[in-house]
C-alpha cells in the first residue's frame, strides 16, 4: 500500500478540512519520522510543537505503557492518584496555585473563559451577563464556536454564525489599545506571547509586562494562551519568562503529553479557578489517569535532560545561520528559541511552494498564512541536524 492509496482513502470518506502535504507518515523516532514508502523525513514542525520532546520519547512511551496496563480513565466521579501527583508537580514548576485538565487547547481556553466571566460576576461584581474579555487581532486560540466568534480571520468564522458575545478586540503588542479597551465591565486580557499562526509575531519587547501591570492596575484576569509557546518551545519553560511576568492564569497543552495524548491544563493563581464549584465545570477523559501520568513524564524529560537549555542554544544558532541567508524571497525573519518564522516577500509565490521542496528534500515544515514558512523542530535537535537541515533550507530559499 502506498501513499495514493492512504491519501485516497482519506480523500473519500474524511472530511476535507485540511490541505495536508502529500506525505502519510507511519513512524517516528526523536526528530524524525518515516513515510509508508519508507522515505525518511527530518520533523520541522513537531506536530505544531506538540512533540517538543520528540516523536516516541522512550520514558514518555514506558510511563504511558505502564499506566495503560494499571488503569486508563475512571471519569472524575472517582478520584485517581495520578491527578493530584500532576497538580502538584506543574504547580511547583509554574508556580501556579491551581490547575484544571482538559483534553484540547480549545478545551483549555473554553475553561479559562467560563473562569475568568464566573470571577468577573462573583468576586469583581460586573453585573451578571456584562462581562468582556478582550482579545488581540489576528489571534488563533482554538476551532469551538465561542473561539472562532473573536477571530479576525474571516475564514475560520465564515459560515458558523452566529457568535457569543462579551469579546472585544485590540490590535496586539499595543498596549495603549488595551488601556483604552479596558471598561468596568472588563473581566480578562487574553493574548499569545508570541502568535504562532498570524506567522510568528513578537510583540515589542516588555509588551507583556505592561499588560501585567495594566491589567493590575484595572483588576483585570491576565491570561496567556503558552498552548503553543510553553513548554520550551520558545527557550523558556513559559514564555511569560522572558518578560518576568506570572499570568493570572496559563493555559497550556500540546507538548503537555510530548504528543502521546491529548492534554492540556488551565494553570491559575487561587482567585481564578477558586471560583469553579462542584458541578460548574468538566469533561469525561479530563483529569484521567493515563493522560496524567504521560504528561508527569512529558514534563519531567523535558526539564531533566535539558530540552529547554537545547531550545536557546539551537535557536540562536540556527536564527543566525538563517539569517545568513542571502535570498530575493525573503522579507523578514523572526523567532525565539525555536519557534521560528521565515516570512517571504509576496513576489515569492507563497510559502507552500517552498514547504513542498523542502519536502522533496526530506524537511517537513508547514506554511502558515500564505507568506510565512515555520521551523519548529522538536527541542531535542543537535547541532549537527541543523546543519543537515541548512543544506536543505539554503538551496530552496535561495533559489
Ligand atoms: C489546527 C496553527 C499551530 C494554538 C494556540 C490554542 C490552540 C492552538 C496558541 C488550540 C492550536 C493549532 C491547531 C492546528 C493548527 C495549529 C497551529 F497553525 F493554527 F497556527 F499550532 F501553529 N492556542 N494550534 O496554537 O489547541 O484545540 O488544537 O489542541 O489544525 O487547528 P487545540
Amino acid at each position: 500500500m502506498d501513499t495514493q492509496y492512504y491519501m485516497n482513502l482519506e480523500d473519500q470518506f474524511g472530511a476535507h478540512n485540511y490541505k495536508p502535504l502529500d506525505v502519510v507518515l507511519n513512524r517516528g523516532e526523536g526528530i524524525w519520522v518515516w513515510d509508508v514508502d519508507g522515505n525518511k523525513y527530518l520533523d520541522f514542525l513537531s506536530a505544531y510543537s506538540a512533540v517538543n520532546q520528540g516523536h516516541c520519547h522512550p520514558k514518555i512511551m514506558q510511563a504511558m505503557i505502564e499506566q495503560a496496563r494499571k488503569l486508563t480513565l475512571t471519569s472524575r466521579a472517582f478520584r485517581n492518584d495520578q491527578l493530584g501527583l500532576l497538580y502538584k508537580e506543574l504547580c511547583e514548576l509554574t508556580h501556579s496555585h491551581k490547575v484544571l485538565p482538559m483534553n484540547s487547547g480549545a478545551e483549555a481556553v473554553e475553561t479559562v473563559i467560563k473562569a475568568a466571566r464566573k470571577w468577573g460576576y462573583k468576586i469583581k461584581g460586573v453585573p451578571e451577563n456584562q462581562a468582556e474579555i478582550i482579545v488581540c487581532e489576528n489571534n488563533f486560540h482554538g476551532r469551538t464556536i465561542a473561539i472562532i466568534g473573536f477571530s479576525t480571520d474571516e475564514h475560520y468564522k465564515d459560515g458558523f454564525g452566529p457568535f457569543a458575545p462579551g469579546f472585544r478586540v485590540i490590535p496586539f503588542g499595543d498596549i495603549k489599545a488595551l488601556e483604552d479597551a479596558i471598561t468596568p465591565n472588563t473581566v480578562g486580557f487574553m493574548a499569545e506571547p508570541i502568535q504562532g499562526e498570524a506567522g510568528v509575531i513578537i510583540p515589542p519587547s516588555g509588551y507583556l509586562r505592561e499588560a501585567r501591570a495594566v491589567c493590575d492596575k484595572q483588576n483585570v484576569v491576565l491570561i496567556l494562551d503558552e498552548i503553543q509557546t510553553g513548554l520550551g518551545r520558545t527557550g523558556k519553560l513559559l514564555a511569560e519568562e522572558h518578560d518576568g511576568i506570572e499570568a493570572d492564569v496559563t493555559l497550556i497543552g500540546k507538548a503537555l503529553s510530548g504528543g502521546f495524548y491529548p492534554i492540556s491544563a488551565v494553570l491559575s493563581n487561587t482567585d481564578v479557578l477558586g471560583v469553579f464549584m462542584p458541578g460548574d465545570h468538566g469533561s469525561t477523559f479530563g483529569g484521567n489517569p493515563l493522560a496524567c501520568a504521560v504528561a508527569r513524564a512529558a514534563i519531567k524529560v523535558l526539564v531533566e535532560e535539558k530540552m529547554i537549555e537545547n531550545a536557546v542554544e539551537m535557536g540562536a544558532y540556527f536564527m543566525s545561520r538563517l539569517k545568513k541567508i542571502i535570498s530575493p524571497h525573503i522579507r523578514e525573519i523572526r523567532g525565539k528559541g525555536l519557534m521560528i518564522g521565515v516570512e517571504l516577500v509576496p513576489e515569492a509565490g507563497g510559502a507552500r511552494r517552498f514547504c513542498e521542496k523542502l519536502k522533496a528534500g526530506g524537511l517537513l515544515c508547514k506554511e502558515t498564512h500564505d507568506n510565512v514558512i515555520r521551523f519548529a523542530p522538536p527541542l531535542i535537535i543537535a547541532k549537527e541536524d541543523i546543519d543537515w537541515a541548512l543544506e536543505k533550507i539554503e538551496p530552496v530559499l535561495a533559489g
